[in-house]
């Protein structure tokens, strides 16, 4: 469902590109007073830069309203584990784990920045964070169902970022 409205997203601005470059295209042959032309290209830069502004804010705050996953929290029984990105995969030091069991992932990186997030059987994100070097971001999840679950990089970091994957297993 994300995915698609990304991509509907993406056809609706590259067609306003478009739009845009064929309305340049057609009145590219008017001629017009260089004074004239740019008092008026001043007004309709604010204009939309104005619209811009406030397009956007509203489509931020709807957007980041609702999250496709958990916020979770650090719960004292958790279990700790070291989660290392690097090109390109990940290392982590247990991934293995029971339904309900609170766990920690410290995410980190030894080179560049990537992503780490946590995927069901359905490919439905359970969890994310940056992976990042000399940095730690801690990354709360309690897995509610049991299954195999994927780690995936959410950061473009180099040619075999596409490769870069982890399996956990979460039994009942
Ligand atoms: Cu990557």
């Amino acid at each position: 469902m994300y995915q698609q409205a990304a991509w509907f997203t993406t056809i609706i601005f590259i067609a306003g590109i478009i739009g845009v470059f064929v309305y340049v295209l057609i009145n590219s042959s008017q001629k017009e007073e260089y004074a004239s032309v740019k008092h008026k290209g001043h007004t309709v830069q604010k204009f939309y830069f104005l619209g811009l502004i406030v397009v956007l804010g509203i489509a931020t705050t709807i957007t980041l309203q609702d999250l496709p996953f958990d916020r979770a929290k650090a719960q004292e029984n958790q279990i700790e584990v070291d989660a290392t990105a690097m090109q390109f995969a990940f290392e982590l030091s247990q991934n293995e784990f029971k339904v309900g069991q609170p766990i920690v992932f410290n995410v980190t990186s030894k080179d560049v920045n990537h992503g780490f997030g946590i995927y069901d059987d359905n490919m439905q994100i359970v969890a994310q964070t940056q992976a990042m070097p000399e940095y730690t971001n801690p990354v709360y999840v309690t897995f509610k169902k049991p299954g195999t679950y994927k780690v995936l990089c959410l950061e473009y970091c180099g040619i075999a970022h596409h490769v870069m994957q982890a399996t956990i297993t979460v039994t009942e």
